[in-house]
């Protein structure tokens, strides 16, 4: 375990208020809050080093390069890639879903099947849904069950060879259940379909090891993991990256531009076209290497703590339906009060300085799944404490009096 006071003094923006109270912000699933080392990293880097990249022979560019490039070396080595030109900088989760589903445009035929799951953010819906279109090939959906989770008997039976790509995220947004990726990986290996995962939610908690899980691609965004918004990660093993094609074309991504034909750059530059977020790349190693130094242990074991006495306080509440039971969660409560809209809640926390997420959180299957709007969603950091989550405890009582 760590020392908590000294965690939330590395975190300027929670020592304030809002709306006259003191801050509880609890919407970390949307985006985490970033230390003081990473806010100063930005100031740094635009202080010092600014130059643009990978072009040019004077002494900033070269330092602005070698500090990128330091970056994308601390990515690997955090997530065990075996090299790092297989680590690539993205604009998010987004972006990385984006690219890998644009890109098997050519490996996929009428007939196929794409495989998703009912737990999915939109982001890793709509692409390859664009994707079914583009090629007729069909989306199939991983059900889940009433806890929220995945039913592995219907992916086994579901899955087929037919089948070209897997997209599961490794945690849920919406109701936090982390799912059973190992398996999923190693059975669709078996049938032979790729595993893209989307890692938005599990990089803030996990150090994931993406040779053990034998993932194809594994995506995150540096704004969820104390780094800059803007800033993310695509990981691709090596031998599907050189069969995919670029993603973007412009400058930086080439060997040789004629009119009648272009060559492209190797990796990881093919995917990395025009001039790159490069203070964002930077200081997303600095975000990793603090993660790292407060420790994915102490982290989940602490997350893990909250998770239960959030449940627990939360379940005292008369009225409370908790959305999302898994037995594997990582730390996000969602929930609603019987007869209340979750958006009403939400306004009256705010008013009592707690940041919550309300509504679909770009979920909506998973909400037509239980037959509801939205839910309300407390996400917690490892920055957060049982204090706070009295406080929300006590305001989602007070806005239930208001409301009933
Ligand atoms: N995948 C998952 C599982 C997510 O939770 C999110 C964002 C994304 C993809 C997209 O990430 P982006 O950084 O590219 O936007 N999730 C949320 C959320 O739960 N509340 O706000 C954003």
């Amino acid at each position: 375990m760590f020392d908590i006071n000294a965690i939330r003094a590395d975190f300027p923006i929670l020592n304030q208020k809002v709306n006259g109270k003191p801050l509880v912000y609890f919407d970390n699933a949307a985006t985490s809050q970033k230390p003081q080392v990473v806010i100063d990293a930005i100031t740094q880097y635009y202080s010092t080093i600014n130059a643009n990249i990978h072009r040019g022979v004077h002494t900033l560019s070269q330092l602005a390069t070698d500090a990128y490039e330091a970056s994308r070396q601390t990515v690997q080595q955090h997530i065990n890639a075996k090299h790092s030109h297989e680590v690539l900088f993205t604009s998010g989760t987004t972006h990385g879903i984006n690219l890998v589903a644009s890109g098997f445009t050519q490996f996929v035929k009428a007939g196929d099947y794409i495989m998703v799951s009912a737990l999915e953010h939109h982001s890793n819906i709509v692409p390859w849904q664009m994707l079914c279109e583009r090629t007729g090939a069909t989306l199939q959906v991983i059900p889940m069950n009433e806890k929220g989770e995945l039913i592995m008997e219907e992916f086994d039976r579901l899955i087929s060879e037919k089948t070209k790509i897997v997209a599961v995220n490794h945690i849920s947004n919406a109701l936090g259940t982390i799912n059973p990726i190992k398996y999923i990986i190693d059975r669709a290996h078996a049938s032979g379909a790729a595993v893209f995962i989307d890692g938005a939610q599990a990089a803030p908690h996990l150090k994931p090891d993406v040779q053990a899980l034998d993932a194809d691609f594994y995506a995150f965004s540096g704004h969820k993991t104390c780094g800059p918004t803007g800033s993310g990660i695509l990981y691709g093993k090596e031998e599907w990256l050189e069969k995919l094609p670029p993603y973007q074309g412009g400058g930086e991504m080439i060997k040789e531009v004629t009119f009648e034909k272009t060559t492209y750059a190797g990796l990881p530059h093919k995917f990395e076209a025009g001039t790159p977020h490069i203070e964002g790349g930077i200081v997303l190693g600095t975000a990793i290497d603090y993660l790292n130094g407060v420790g994915f242990d102490a982290i989940a074991a602490y997350e893990q703590n909250l998770l239960e006495y959030g449940n627990q306080k939360l379940l005292e509440i008369d009225g409370m339906e908790l959305i999302g039971t898994a037995a594997e969660k990582a730390s996000v409560i969602s929930f609603n009060l019987k007869g209340i809209h979750p958006y009403d809640v939400g306004t009256l926390v705010d008013k009592m300085g707690i940041a919550v997420r309300t509504g679909h959180h770009c979920a909506q299957p998973v909400m037509n799944a239980f037959c509801i709007p939205g839910t309300i969603r407390a996400s917690f950091a490892f920055y957060n404490t049982k204090e706070e989550i009295d406080a929300l405890v006590a305001a989602v009582k007070k806005a239930q009096m208001m409301l009933s």
